[in-house]
């Protein structure tokens, strides 16, 4: 169900642009507007839920999906394992950096990258 109050929703929904990269059935990937590396892309679930905290044992597929779909876009973008890797991020609430309350998976790559994050 489409939430006029949530941008991703906007988004999915074709009502605000945004550079796709890949869509199906149950998600859509695009490149997020600010990026933090010189890929940077979002997978997000058509279906809205806020986080991660919100999956359920329903939402398991959708949850595998946007794990092999950011594989894909990954590798789409030339991110192999060889060619430096990528990493999938998942921030869930606003004391880790959430700040669109819609889930999403980043997916970054193209530069060299440490650990742990900030
Ligand atoms: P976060 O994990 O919730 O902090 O990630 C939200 C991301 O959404 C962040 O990287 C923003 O740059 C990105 N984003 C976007 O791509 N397009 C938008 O219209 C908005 C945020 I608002």
């Amino acid at each position: 169900m489409t939430r006029t109050d949530c941008i991703f929703c906007r988004i999915i929904a074709g009502e605000l642009p945004a550079t796709v990269v890949h869509q199906d059935e149950i998600c859509v990937a695009f490149r997020d507007i600010n990026p933090q590396a010189p890929v940077h892309i979002l997978v997000v679930p058509r279906e809205h839920f806020a986080s991660l905290d919100e999956a359920t044992p329903e939402r398991r597929e959708t949850l595998g999906h946007l794990l092999v779909t950011a594989a894909r876009v990954a590798n789409a973008e030339g991110l192999t394992e060889k060619r430096g890797g990528y990493r999938t991020v998942i921030n869930t609430g606003p004391g880790v950096g959430q700040s669109v309350f819609h889930l999403h998976l980043h997916v970054l790559g193209g530069r060299p990258m440490s650990w742990p994050p900030g």
